[in-house]
């Protein structure tokens, strides 16, 4: 069974909302495993690199800094199918767009205010995952339910 892992990231209105635990919640309760999970506030040069295809867009001087505005969860999350799956489960870049029981359906309104990050390709899960965290901080553990999980 082919694993992946994505990154997905609670953006900083995510975290000033109290939208932490629900969230997180919903990448656990679904089955994936958490591989790595820390705070973090984000800096230009890390948002350059992680944004590379948008940095020439007009709104991107204006994500940046709501990026740079607070804290940042960052979260690799491991199992079948968890990039596409990941991005279901965020919903549609824009809110107004995204299904009721998405995490951005049921949360926000405005794409500037979208609340959450997921990788859009597992290599571009593996680069970003390289960009947010350091060696050592993403943990390999087998979990006591994939049984239960898995056939
Ligand atoms: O992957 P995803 O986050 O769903 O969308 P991207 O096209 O990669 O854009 C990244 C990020 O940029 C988006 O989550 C909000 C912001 N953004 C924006 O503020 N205005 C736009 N017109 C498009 C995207
Ligand atoms: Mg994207």
């Amino acid at each position: 069974m082919a694993m992946e892992r994505t990154y997905i990231m609670i953006k900083p209105d995510g975290v000033q909302r109290g939208l932490v635990g629900n969230i997180v919640s919903r990448f656990e309760t679904k089955g994936y495993k958490l591989s790595a999970m820390k705070t973090k506030m984000a800096s230009k040069e890390l948002l350059d690199q992680h944004y590379k295809d948008l940095v020439e867009k007009p709104f991107f001087p204006k994500l940046r800094e709501y990026m740079m505005s607070g804290p940042v969860v960052c979260m690799v999350w491991e199992g079948k199918e968890a990039v596409t799956t990941g991005r279901k489960m965020l919903g549609a870049t824009n809110p107004l767009a995204s299904e009721p029981g998405t995490i951005r359906g049921d949360f926000c309104i405005e794409v500037g205010r979208n609340i959450c990050h997921g990788s859009d390709s597992v290599e571009n899960a593996e680069r970003e995952i390289g960009l947010w965290f350091e060696e050592g901080e993403v943990l390999d553990w087998e979990s006591h339910s994939k049984d239960w999980i898995y056939e």
